[in-house]
């Protein structure tokens, strides 16, 4: 089939990507990019939904303008987050962000309710404050006005889809990050909506990627001067593409899907719900073809795009290989972070943070810009390894090296220090990982590839994978000794 394109859309930026098969390789190309920018309205924040989809129609605006036909197109972005439509089709409200401050110490009330034993055995989903069944649990103790009990839950990709088709459908790899999905019964938890009180009649049908989700509505063709095309639903949360599109040849794979967060696990073909997976707060997100990401969720690069915007508001702008150039040559493990800890949630003054979990830890707080940034990548990387060695403990699975795909495996120096701390090669690439998944269900819809493991194979081929071997071990091995007993996290 000719011509796809993949929308994604990451915390930080969006993206359109053109596919096409030739020859048995993929060629991609970048259409259009954008940045994503939360907007703060009084003390809340949001996301801007409806220049996203500004953003996706300038895509198909571009590609039209470019004398391209697309034959199809699918979106994915990031989870848990959604909006409502009304009985009048609008959408109510604008979403929320998942850094939202409405759902800060919400976990405990919640839990008081319906044990987290009972949520996670219902539902196989690791614990965060944002997921989407905290969210709305925080929308119903606000008396919000968007929750009547005939309006319709979509998750952003699935506004946006309702944007483009007029349809609205649920799409599964997303709908299982809600924290209200049960993926033994493969259905929205009946049990989970009744102890929430939350109305079963917000959910629709739940489509599974590769499903064909209507097309573009007359007034989108109209508006755009463009001929009607299917849009299909793909893995419509970021990560569920970025793992499809993992160039592994072993059946048995671990993963690190870097962009603002660092989403780190392996796959499974069913999820794995028991007391140890909950004790290491492991989650068990829906795939393709009925695959699960039994993954855990690490902070990432999300505190350097902070830092860098605390930087720049203060009249310092600094490119991202800017940065990663200082950082080299800063001093070496000079302090360390969990970045995983509750401070760095929230948008705000990162190098501050830094400042104060060092203080708190009794550490000498890095000072200058490489510092910090040293001091982000170097936690980072040995908080793989923790997370690393807990996938192959929860999992009973040993692995060869690691795969690293999205935007931050532009960084060279963390790709490097990965393979470090984790004393294993780092395999990076490709770096547009979950645009090259979004096309990959798009081609097995469409009969191109016969499976997921075909689409690997052919993405293998067609971009580079730059390999990291591990280098000074043994001064990795010290200092993750030296992370673990500061940082306060045990074996
Ligand atoms: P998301 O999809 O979550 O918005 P991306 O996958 O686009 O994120 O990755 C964005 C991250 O990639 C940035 O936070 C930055 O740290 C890193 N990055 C992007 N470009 C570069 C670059 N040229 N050099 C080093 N790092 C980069
Ligand atoms: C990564 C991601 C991740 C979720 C978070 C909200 O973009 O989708 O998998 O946990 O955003």
């Amino acid at each position: 089939m000719g011509n796809i394109v993949a929308f994604d859309l990451g915390a930080s930026s969006g993206r359109a990507l053109l596919g096409r098969l030739t020859d048995g390789r993929i060629e991609i190309t970048e259409l259009h990019r954008f940045s994503n920018d939360p907007v703060q309205v009084g003390d809340r924040l949001h996301w801007d939904i409806l220049r996203l989809y500004h953003e996706i129609k300038q895509g198909l605006l571009i590609a039209k303008n470019q004398g391209i036909e697309v034959n199809s197109i699918g979106i994915d972005s990031w989870a848990v987050d959604f909006g409502f439509i009304g009985k009048n089709g609008e959408l109510v409200g604008n979403p929320y962000h998942y850094r939202d401050r409405h759902t800060e110490d919400i976990m405990e009330t919640l839990f008081a309710q319906i044990p987290a034993s009972v949520i996670f055995g219902r539902t196989g989903i690791q614990f965060l404050q944002f997921n989407t069944i905290f969210q709305l649990f925080a929308l119903k103790q606000a008396n919000s006005p968007w929750l009547q009990a005939d309006n319709r839950f979509l998750m952003i990709p699935d506004l946006l889809r309702y944007f483009l088709t007029g349809e609205m459908h649920n799409e599964f790899s997303n709908a299982t990050t809600t924290q209200l999905f049960n993926p033994v019964k493969g259905d929205w938890d009946a049990e989970l909506l009744r102890l929430l009180d939350f109305p079963a009649s917000w959910f629709g049908d739940v489509l599974q990627p590769g499903s064909q989700a209507g097309m573009l509505q007359a007034s989108v063709c109209e508006e755009l001067g463009i001929p009607s095309i299917p849009v299909y639903a793909v893995a419509e949360h970021d990560t569920g593409s970025a793992v499809a599109a993992v160039p592994a040849t072993d059946r048995s794979f671990a993963y690190l899907s870097c962009g603002t967060w660092s989403l780190m696990g392996t796959e499974v073909h069913k999820p794995v719900i028991n007391e140890m997976a909950q004790k290491l707060n492991f989650t068990n997100e829906g795939g393709v073809e009925g695959t699960y990401r039994l993954l855990k969720n690490i902070m990432g690069l999300w505190i350097l795009q902070e830092s860098r915007r605390v930087w720049e508001k203060a009249g310092k702008s600094y490119a991202f290989p800017e940065l990663v150039q200082l950082a080299g040559a800063a001093q070496p493990f000079k302090a360390f972070i969990d970045p995983d800890d509750a401070l760095f949630l929230a948008p705000g003054d990162m190098p501050s943070r830094i400042t104060q979990y060092c203080h708190q830890t009794g550490q000498q707080a890095p000072e200058t810009v490489g510092e910090i940034v040293r001091c982000i990548l170097e936690s980072l990387a040995l908080k793989y390894r923790y997370v690393f060695e807990m996938t192959e403990r929860l999992s009973g699975q040993r692995f060869n090296g690691l795969h690293m795909v999205g935007g931050g495996i532009q960084n060279t120096l963390l790709c490097q220090w990965s393979a470090n701390a984790i004393g294993k090669p780092v395999w990076a690439g490709p770096s547009e990982g979950s645009a090259i998944g979004n096309m990959a269900v798009q081609w097995i819809a469409q009969g191109e590839f016969q499976d997921i493991w075909e689409a690997r194979q052919v993405i293998r081929d067609s971009f580079s994978i730059i390999t990291y071997e591990p280098e000074a071990q043994d001064l990795w091995a010290d200092a993750y000794d030296q992370f673990l007993k500061l940082t306060g996290m045990t074996e």
